[in-house]
């Protein structure tokens, strides 16, 4: 295979980054944007902070209370999505002037598989240090970037030398970059399984690299055997571009392999859901469902029904699901992973049947009140009953 240059761009302190630059006087000060701390009372979260405000141990998601107790002095802001939207789209763009292969993750961070077209602009680290440059010239904002030749590793170098950071990794190296990484650093290895690893002494992607398959598959199951791989450096996933959308979909793949059926019904209503509010969102309404199921021993089903007529409604969606899940014989197997997907697009705009009016208006108005409420207090505001948060 030809050598694979992989590059993760991810914005540093984004949000907080963005208010540092409008706001001359904030710059070189704890600047936490998220929920009104109230002085100390305010529910909510915090988005993000500056790094000055890190040093006081203040992070992502943390309650704002917290924080504020923690440095009260601190600049506290109210996030401005628009002016973050903005600088994304800027940011997306200057990829898009290095390479069509682009996948973005989230707001500030992105893939950019750059093999294909290093060489209209130099070396490969030429290309980071001009989308660094760039970044830079026309938002006003630093960004670190991993330079590797899979994802997994490209994705851990960018987050080494945060602020401002630029890290190469190649091939030959490794092996040795990952070894005496802390195994947390695994994208996708979560608390839970970092403590069952933990527990039994293996704390470093090393460490695990080493360890024997057939133990580790009694902790973890086959998930644990995916993470040897990576522990290896091994990683063939693709950067993975934005065609044209002809199906959404969402999968779960559990920390530790289930059989236990409110588990699994629960995640396949979020994942129903999840699938219809990005349907809703991009304005599309699928004919077909497909519901994905890999259990323990890897052996992998995809069900689909085509249920006449065009849908974005997560009850309608849920309920074919739990059909074809209860058609599945999986014998005494346990779960995996599971997956909703919706296809067969038409535009969210037709509507093909007079009964489907009258049934959708009742629906469509529901809908709107959650969406209007996820919109303003974002996506993990509304949960349907049935669904565990976390
Ligand atoms: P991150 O890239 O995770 O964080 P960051 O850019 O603020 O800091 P870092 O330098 O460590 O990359 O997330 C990007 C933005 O997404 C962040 O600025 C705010 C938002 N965000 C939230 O609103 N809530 C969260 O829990 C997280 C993790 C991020
Ligand atoms: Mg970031």
């Amino acid at each position: 295979m030809a050598e694979r240059y992989i590059a993760h761009v991810d914005m540093d302190a984004f949000f907080a980054a963005i208010e540092q630059r409008d706001n001359p006087s904030f710059r070189g000060k704890p600047v936490i944007v998220g929920a009104d701390p109230k002085r100390g009372k305010g529910r909510g979260v915090v988005s993000t902070c500056s790094y000055e405000a890190r040093q006081f141990g203040i992070h992502s998601a943390m309650p704002i209370s917290e924080a504020w107790r923690k440095c009260p002095k601190g600049i506290f802001v109210a996030p401005q999505m628009k002016k973050y939207s903005a600088a994304s789209k800027i940011i997306l763009k200057i990829f898009y002037d290095f390479t069509p292969d682009m996948e973005p993750i989230s707001i500030d961070e992105a893939f950019l598989d750059i093999s294909r077209s290093y060489k209209l602009f130099g070396e490969p680290m030429d290309v980071c240090r001009m989308i660094k440059e760039r970044i830079k010239t026309e938002t006003g904002l630093t960004a670190s970037v991993g330079l590797a030749p899979n994802k997994f590793i490209a994705k851990i170098a960018s987050d080494l030398k945060k602020p401002d950071g630029l890290v190469e990794v190649k091939p030959k190296d490794a092996r040795a970059f990952l070894r005496p990484l802390d195994i947390s650093r695994i994208w996708g290895l979560g608390p839970k399984t970092e403590k069952i690893l933990k527990f039994h002494g293996i704390s470093t992607i090393g460490q695990l690299a080493a360890m024997d398959s057939d133990r580790l598959f009694k902790f973890l199951g086959g998930r644990g055997l995916e993470f040897k791989e990576l522990a290896f450096g091994i990683d063939n996933r693709e950067v993975k571009t934005e065609g044209e959308v002809k199906s959404i979909s969402n999968e779960i793949t559990f920390e530790i392999d289930t059989a236990n059926e409110d588990k699994i019904k629960s995640s396949l209503l979020a994942l129903s859901d999840k699938v219809a509010f990005r349907l809703r969102k991009e304005d599309l309404k699928g004919k077909t469902i497909t519901l994905k199921i890999r259990l323990e021993d890897f052996s992998t089903f995809n069900r689909s029904i085509s249920i006449g007529f065009a849908t974005n409604y997560a009850d309608i969606i849920y309920g074919h699901i739990m059909k074809l899940y209860k058609s599945l014989k999986r014998g005494n197997k346990k779960i995996r992973l599971l997956g909703v997907k919706s296809s067969n697009f038409i535009s969210a705009q037709i509507t093909e049947s007079l009964f489907e009016e009258t049934e959708n208006e009742k629906r469509e108005n529901m809908h709107k009140v959650i969406e209007n409420i996820r919109k303003k207090f974002g996506d993990k505001a509304i949960y349907r009953a049935g669904i565990k948060k976390g």
